[in-house]
């Protein structure tokens, strides 16, 4: 435990600093993996950061193939790493940022199991989202246990205008545009084959770290399309068919 403790030290400290770190040597499993994020989060809620939400990752095969991982994985969102829509982030702190479009769900209360995720008003609202990703590992390279342990990559998120949720249209259009540019189009439906699966899933991943879900977080449901690297000067805007559209640009 006590070469986890540093590896949640080394990662973020990499986080803070914005500089790459090696893939560590040490074997760990999936399970060693979440307890590195729980000490590499607590590191950060020490400072003074709260929890805004969760995020699921590799929820698309989309994703799965452009990252060679094949598990769905859980992380959590610091309120400090928001994105107000239609702002400019700076980007200069980070390692090698990428963006990738979501649906973000509102929970519209306390989730302390996968059952509690079918209640009918366990989603409050839903919107079109924009994930920062920026691994902390040299060249945007790990296993699965290696993501997991850096929070996931996250590094921000976006969220656009909140809309009624109306499970009915759960496929719809997905666009990642760069500078008015379309880079990556897609559709909801590939988020878990439907992203009406997703608070389950994630409860489901939550429960097995102990961890409850409260009202009134977030949640990321996974990119629908493969993650486009992020750079200065880029304007990035994500639309949802019906759920209207986000945009913020990178200085
Ligand atoms: C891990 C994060 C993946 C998603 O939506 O699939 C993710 C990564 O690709 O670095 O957030």
């Amino acid at each position: 435990m006590t070469d986890l403790h540093r590896l949640a030290a080394v990662l973020d400290e990499a986080a803070r600093t914005g500089r790459a770190v090696p893939r560590p040597e040490q074997d760990y499993d999936v399970a060693d993996a979440y307890r590195v994020q729980e000490e590499l989060i607590r590191l950060r809620l020490e400072r003074g950061d709260r929890l805004a939400g969760v995020k699921l990752g590799f929820t698309s095969e989309g994703k799965r193939r452009q990252m060679g991982v094949h598990d769905v994985i859980f992380g959590r969102l610091p309120a400090s790493s928001a994105i107000a829509d239609g702002s400019y982030v700076d980007v200069s702190g980070l390692v090698h940022p990428r963006v990738e479009p979501e649906v973000v769900y509102l929970l519209g209360r306390r989730i302390a199991s996968p059952a509690d995720a079918l209640a009918p008003d366990a989603v409050a609202a839903v919107a079109v989202g924009v994930e920062v990703i920026d691994s902390r590992y040299e060249d945007f390279r790990f296993s699965l246990p290696d993501v997991i342990a850096d929070n996931t990559s996250a590094a921000g998120y976006a969220v656009g205008p909140w809309q009624p949720h109306d499970p009915s249209r759960w496929n719809l259009g997905v666009v990642l545009e760069i500078d008015d540019r379309v880079v990556h189009a897609g559709s909801t439906g590939a988020i878990l084959g439907d992203p009406r699966r997703a608070l389950a899933e994630a409860a489901r991943l939550a429960a097995q770290v102990g961890m409850v879900l409260e009202e009134g977080w977030i949640l990321l449901a996974g990119a629908a399309t493969p993650a486009e690297p992020l750079l200065p000067g880029a304007r990035v805007r994500a639309e949802i068919q019906h759920l209207g559209s986000v945009s913020f640009t990178a200085k």
